[in-house]
């Protein structure tokens, strides 16, 4: 059989998108031109709406690894694929399920919380899933005398406590080390430089703790993108992954977005591209299955999670 001739890899994935009836997911930190394919350009939970709604029979998620199992997790009848096994993600690394199983064992009065980016063995010991747009919502639904334990963002935690002036939150000790790279002194030298520019700070960054009274708005990614759509400033100092700033300039050609740390780049984001997508979807790989009974018990959080949300 003689293989089709494309005039572009974006027409190649088209037509193997339609042969193989998928659907493309791609996060808000994904390289600009694997957004411009994707179907639905998100956060993890929207894209995890879109995926329990889609009518296709594979689920393509450009993301990193937890974000796949939560769409396996969410949709067990479909395919989900990923370009790139190896795309994983340090914060999720920094907790085990038996660090849980331990902490839970200390506090017997506790709660944990789970931020989105865990694993799906993790979210399995948790009570609560939280994503940091909800996170608030979620720890302000807990009962006032149940401790809280927060895992794994240390700093999305600081907030969460900041915000709800609750003392009994019990925070973990993890953070996302290119979150981590967007410090107080880059912040204010930028706040000084371009003082007509609103200030957006993602909840996992390095400076939350002290310069968070500098934001005009601490933000999920998908709350900047809807936030700089509707907001009559010009001008907006980014403070998260740089591959945010693709859908914002798309959407509003006419502002100026400037990245509050331009290394704030994950090199796992970045590891899916247009040419491991065709891969992707011409060999079916590689797909990412959370077991039927891990699954069960990881739904618990995130359904907890989505009935508030
Ligand atoms: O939930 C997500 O997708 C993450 C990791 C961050 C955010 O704020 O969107």
């Amino acid at each position: 059989m003689t293989k089709a001739i494309y005039n572009s890899i974006q027409e190649e994935i088209q037509a193997l998108k339609k042969k193989r009836n998928a659907v493309i997911l791609a996060h808000n930190y994904q390289m600009g031109d694997v957004q411009d394919i994707a179907d639905f350009t998100g956060d993890s939970l929207r894209l995890a709406q879109e995926a329990k709604k889609t009518d296709a029979d594979v689920i393509v998620f450009c993301g990193v690894h937890f974000m796949a199992e939560t769409a396996s997790i969410l949709c067990p009848d479909r395919k989900v694929l990923v370009p790139d096994l190896a795309a994983g993600c340090s914060l999720a690394d920094m907790v085990r399920p038996e660090d849980i199983r331990k902490w839970k064992s200390e506090h017997a009065n506790g709660v944990v919380v789970c931020y989105i980016n865990t694993s799906a063995a993790v979210k399995a010991e948790c009570d609560y899933c939280c994503t940091s747009s909800n996170a608030v919502k979620v720890v302000r639904a807990i009962p006032e005398d149940k401790e809280v334990l927060f895992v794994p963002d240390f700093f999305l935690g600081t907030y969460v406590k900041n915000v709800t002036g609750r003392d009994n939150i019990e925070l973990w000790r993890g953070y996302c080390p290119t979150h981590m790279l967007i410090q107080s002194l880059e912040i204010e030298k930028l706040r000084k430089s371009h003082p007509g520019a609103e200030f957006l700070m993602h909840p996992e960054c390095g400076c939350l703790t002290k310069s968070m009274h500098l934001a005009d708005k601490i933000m999920s990614t998908e709350g900047m993108v809807r936030y700089v759509n509707e907001s009559s400033a010009h001008e907006f100092i980014v403070a998260t992954e740089t591959g945010i700033l693709h859908r914002m300039q798309k959407d509003n050609p006419d502002k100026t977005f400037i990245p509050a740390s331009p290394q704030s780049v994950c090199q796992y984001m970045k590891m899916n591209d247009l040419e491991k997508l065709v891969a992707t979807l011409e060999n079916l790989q590689y797909e990412v299955k959370v077991p039927e009974e891990l699954a069960k018990r990881a739904y618990r959080p995130i359904e907890r999670m989505l009935e508030l949300a």
